[in-house]
């Protein structure tokens, strides 16, 4: 019977009985990838859930004031910061995860959706200037200043992935 077995492959008249057998096992589907975006979207809702997931990449915090997009590897680009928007990039070159701001005035934290230490570029597409900070020194230190209509697509090396929380200036 091994025997049998172990030459099917070539005899197909010894091979009648095949399809008896169970599905083979490689019909499951593969286990998800480590970067796979919705283990990240899990994550970030069971580490700060007020937020919503809204589309299969992203989730919305404050009824869509701010959203995180998430991307499936450091070399897939997210969708370009919206008009009416600023945003934080993870990587130079608006790469990696992305965090969107649609509102103006007063301190904001990127430490409440996971994203202290991590802005790497950075579009403004609003009419508000933007003070970005550093928290993790004493007294806290300005890192950069967005003025409105524009972006960096890499920070300074000594500002890189320092981002805690940033200023809104509101604009005319
Ligand atoms: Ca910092």
């Amino acid at each position: 019977m091994r025997v049998r077995t172990a030459v099917c492959g070539l005899a197909a008249t010894i091979c009648t009985a095949l399809p008896l057998l169970p599905a083979p096992a490689h019909a499951e589907p593969l286990a998800p990838a480590p970067h796979d975006v919705q283990l990240q979207i899990d994550k970030q809702l069971a580490d700060f859930p007020d937020g919503v997931q809204t589309s299969p990449n992203e989730v919305s915090y404050a009824n869509g004031r701010v959203t995180v997009t998430f991307v499936s590897s450091a070399d897939e680009i997210a969708d370009a910061c919206a008009s009416d928007a600023y945003c934080f990039y993870d990587l130079p070159n608006f790469g990696g995860r992305k965090l969107t701001y649609r509102d103006c005035g007063g301190n904001q934290s990127l430490t409440d959706y996971g994203f202290g230490n991590k802005t790497s570029s950075w579009v403004n597409n609003t009419k508000h200037m933007v003070e970005v900070y550093d928290k993790d020194v004493t007294p806290f230190v300005t890192l950069w200043r967005e003025a409105a209509k524009s972006a960096a697509a890499r920070v300074s090396t000594a500002t890189d992935n320092k981002a805690d929380f940033f200023h809104t200036y509101c604009g005319a």
